[in-house]
């Protein structure tokens, strides 16, 4: 933990916001981005300042224009850090600009106020955290809104390492749990959708545990939750993780972890903590657990509706959700297009990774998430690299690299590989280790990812020889 704590910044952040008659945000379209910037702007609105807000995929020079040159304080959210410069460039003076991030710093000439958890120490708390911390500087009353700081914290994967929130996100998690729209589950079963996902469903696409018979394998799943005397509900619709008793969740967990062990695979990673939602009603089921709703935010963002997120987490159950659970349900359709596409087709296998270009047949904002899924029934040692067609623009390839967190612990850094390789012809490229994209001129693919499998070569073989 580093001694450089958040407080001043915090109430430096605040004081500059309450004395500004008019806020502009500027936040990133994925779930922490949304989150962060609702989080935001129900705080500043509840001291009758007046708010606006704009969303962008990233900020560079194309999306410049797109930042009001007027008097309103600039807040940045899930953005901004790494893009003082382009900042300064736009004019803004050290007094009209808050940042609020978690992304690698790069400042300007000018002093801009960024509130940014790494700079704390803090590598696993995201932009929503901050925020959170934020409003809750504002008004120590706004701990409702802590419960968007969880979303976007598990949307951004920071619970992803160690199954758990940690550091400063802990610590905004018991605010949530305190406030009491929010509880714990802790150490539960490792399984996604717990609570809209049909249970052989959600065990047998777990990203995390290989389950002999049952990952991959819905009727294998069926047949193993048969055994245990759960069964569809009258005889038809399978019930969801969060239907079951605690008995007969207990019951599935220890079969399974018997049935683990048996077969000789470890169980490190077979438990997580959920986090469930008190205060929403069960007919909206995407909305019942940090998880699911983040998926249903960053579908928002990437369907291009920001805006329609950022109501949801306003309150909107009616118009909004509508209009989101569709896009949601037409999301999830499709990148099941994507891993079936993949599956069936087949990838190319590189030696260390895989490789598949699926042009322009789906939308570049959802390739990356199909990608990730087909790992499992792929090779899930190996990263895998999708391409495709970038809508915008013809000439250009979008790249996007998913792994597993195995993966990582042997010396894998997809943000640094993907990075180093697209700079090396005129791209960019951002992210995680685990999760990363890029775009490229589309003339350098072949060569691209030759690159992108020499660099990751050489990851694998630094951790090797470290062994
Ligand atoms: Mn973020």
């Amino acid at each position: 933990m580093s001694d450089i704590c958040p407080d001043a910044d915090l109430a430096a952040a605040a004081e500059i916001i309450q004395a500004s008659d008019a806020v502009t945000i500027i936040s990133h379209i994925d779930a922490d981005g949304i989150t962060s910037e609702s989080i935001l702007s129900q705080a500043i609105s509840r001291l009758e300042i007046s708010v606006k807000t704009t969303f962008i995929r990233q900020l560079d020079p194309l999306t410049l224009h797109q930042i009001p040159q007027d008097d309103s304080l600039k807040i940045f959210s899930d953005l901004g850090s790494g893009q003082q410069i382009l900042i300064e460039e736009l004019g803004f003076e050290s007094d009209q600009v808050v940042i609020v991030d978690h992304h690698v710093s790069q400042p300007s000439e000018r002093d801009y106020l960024e509130v940014n958890s790494l700079k704390y120490g803090e590598h696993k708390t995201s932009a929503a955290g901050i925020a959170y911390l934020i409003a809750k500087e504002l008004d120590n009353t706004n701990t409702d809104l802590a419960k968007l700081g969880i979303v976007g914290n598990v949307g951004d994967m920071m619970d992803r390492e160690d199954l758990c929130l940690t550091g400063l996100a802990r610590t905004i998690l018991q605010d949530a749990v305190d406030h009491g729209n929010v509880e714990v589950w802790e150490r539960d079963l490792n399984i996604y959708g717990i609570s809209t996902r049909p249970l052989p469903n959600a065990l047998a696409y777990t990203d995390d545990i290989d389950i002999p018979g049952i990952s991959n394998d819905i009727s294998g799943a069926q047949r193993f939750l048969e055994h245990l005397g759960i069964s569809p509900v009258q005889g038809r619709l399978w019930p969801v993780w969060q239907d079951l008793s605690f008995e007969e969740k207990q019951h599935v967990t220890s079969a399974l972890v018997e049935h683990v062990i048996a077969h000789d695979r470890s169980t490190d990673r077979m438990f997580i903590d959920h986090y469930l939602f008190l205060d929403e009603r069960r007919d909206y089921g995407p909305l019942l657990n940090a998880s699911e709703y983040a998926t249903l935010l960053n579908s928002c963002g990437r369907w291009s509706k920001p805006g329609l997120g950022s109501a949801i987490c306003r309150g909107d159950r009616g118009a909004s959700y509508q209009e989101a659970d569709i896009m949601l349900r037409n999301h999830r359709s499709k990148i099941r297009e994507v891993l079936e596409y993949i599956t069936d087709k087949g990838v190319l296998e590189y030696s260390h990774m895989l490789f598949i270009h699926v042009g322009a047949l789906f939308p570049d904002t959802i390739v990356g998430i199909g990608a990730g899924m087909a790992l499992s029934r792929l090779n899930p040692k190996k990263p895998i690299l999708i391409m495709c067609e970038d809508s915008m623009d013809e000439t250009v390839t979008k790249v996007s690299m998913r792994t597993k967190p195995d993966v990582i612990k042997s010396g894998v850094d997809l943000q640094a590989a993907l990075s180093m390789a697209s700079e090396r012809y005129g791209g960019s490229g951002g992210g995680h280790k685990i999760a990363a994209g890029a775009f490229i001129p589309k003339s350098v693919e072949r060569e691209f990812v030759e690159d992108v499998n020499r660099i990751l070569a050489e990851q694998f073989g630094e951790s090797e020889s470290n062994s």
